[in-house]
């Protein structure tokens, strides 16, 4: 873990999306963040340790789904398939599977393996995983502003972890798309899913992979905006990004947690993203194939 430490900062943006405004000052007091997101190798330790089930390895309770067929009700999760060619970028189903048998251990569907992958981050992994992981591992999940707080690596208002510029002096920075977004996958960085963990700058906190790779959970219920005077759009969903939308029922306030980060699949055609003020709502059971999570814990 790394040391961030407390301070104030200008929380949020005003140049992206609307559930990133209004622009607001935050303070956080000092914080050990996790160096990167939790691997597979630790998420492996802690399921061996514990037996703990995720969430995508347990069928979907019937009761949920009172309309559904019950021999659909087997457990899966989302993985992102890409079309073979260009798709209207409206409807997110055109290159998100719910695939049966996908879990941490088959990120790609029951085909696929961990082979090669200890290093990348875990995915797959619904909210209460992220929470049984961090009380199992001492630690608990940061909340949004301590999240973005730590992302920001000290650079107060800037767009993105490291600066002003997306590829300074052409450097890329983050595993995020190149290509047109969701069938052209140029990977110029040499990785077209998610990748291990430190293959980027860290920014000035020293923390890796703030930006890209995968989306990472905080334990901070979903709200519409930064607390503007006046709530103009209480429930109003964003924009979807990459990723699939949070569910549009809502029933209370913890149906949607807040997002952070940004991931692989983030094109510059498609989803702005990868910047430190970028949330998305998303549902503590849908678990998919670019989310996943970091620890943090406090000083004693
Ligand atoms: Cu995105």
């Amino acid at each position: 873990m790394a040391l961030v430490p407390s301070g104030s900062f200008r929380m949020g943006g005003q140049d992206f999306y609307a559930e990133e405004r209004p622009t607001v000052t935050a303070t956080v007091g000092d914080l050990w963040v996790g160096e990167h997101p939790v691997t597979n190798a630790q998420f492996r330790r802690f399921v061996a340790a514990t037996g703990h089930v995720t969430v995508a390895e347990q069928p979907p309770d019937a009761a949920d789904f009172p309309d559904a067929d019950r021999d659909l009700l087997v457990p899966g999760s989302l993985v992102f398939i890409p079309p073979s060619g260009p798709v209207p970028l409206d409807n997110w189903s055109r290159w998100w599977a719910w695939v049966p048998g996908a879990d941490w251990r088959h990120p790609d569907g029951p085909g696929s393996t961990l082979h090669g992958r200890d290093l990348h981050p875990v995915v797959h992994i619904g909210l209460e995983d992220a929470r049984a992981y961090a009380a199992w591992a001492g630690c608990r999940l940061p909340t949004e502003v301590e999240w973005e707080h730590a992302a920001r690596g000290g650079l107060n208002g800037a767009t993105y972890a490291w600066g002003e510029e997306f590829m300074p002096r052409g450097r890329i920075m983050a595993n995020t798309w190149h290509g047109r977004f969701p069938f052209e996958n140029l990977a110029p960085h040499g990785y077209t899913r998610t990748s291990p963990v430190k293959k980027f700058p860290p920014n000035g906190y020293g923390l890796y992979d703030v930006t890209g790779n995968v989306w990472e959970w905080t334990n901070s219920p979903w709200t519409a905006d930064h607390g503007a005077a006046e709530p103009a759009h209480d429930m109003r969903l964003p924009s979807p990004c990459c990723g699939p939308p949070a569910p549009a029922q809502v029933v209370g306030e913890h149906d949607r947690y807040v997002m952070k980060g940004g991931s692989h699949l983030c094109a510059p055609s498609y989803c702005h993203r990868y910047r430190p003020a970028a949330r998305q709502p998303h549902g503590p059971r849908d678990t998919t194939s670019h989310l996943g999570f970091r620890c943090v814990s406090d000083p004693v």
